[in-house]
């Protein structure tokens, strides 16, 4: 039978390349630097790599590679950061510990669906 892919905790929910900038640390507000990340949302983290993995069909890092960092999901806020850049398609998530990043897709169709999966795992942690 199939396993049950959807309820491992570790399953990858999406990956991607994203541009990302941390605007806030600790509460602290932060100059903005954008950079892009190969961005991987599983379980209740979000975890950030400098580049995308070479071998398909990997969804995780570069084997081996260590995260650049990774944030823990749960409790965190998300909205739209529209009033925070002047970027198009731009996510705001801030933290419990209160570090706050925007996430960001010049591809619509990819912002949306990032929205939407981070919005997911957050509210599925939320119940949890
Ligand atoms: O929120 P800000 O200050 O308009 O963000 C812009 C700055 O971070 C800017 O860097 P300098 O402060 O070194 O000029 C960046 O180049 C811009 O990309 C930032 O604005 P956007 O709208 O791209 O988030």
């Amino acid at each position: 039978s199939q396993p049950q892919l959807l309820d491992d905790p570790h399953e990858v929910e999406k990956s991607g390349m994203l541009n990302k900038t941390k605007i806030a640390e600790g509460g602290r507000k932060l100059r903005k630097n954008w950079g892009s990340s190969w961005v991987v949302l599983a379980g209740n983290s979000l975890v950030f790599y400098k580049v995308p993995p070479t071998s398909v069909p990997a969804v995780w890092g570069p084997a081996g590679s260590r995260p650049e960092s990774s944030v823990d999901l749960r409790g965190a806020a998300l909205a739209h950061g529209r009033h925070l850049s002047s970027r198009q398609n731009v996510l705001h998530v801030r933290t419990v510990p209160g570090h706050e990043f925007l996430l960001q897709s010049d591809d619509e169709t990819e912002f949306r669906a990032w929205h939407r999966a981070l919005r997911e795992v957050i509210d599925r942690l939320e119940r949890e």
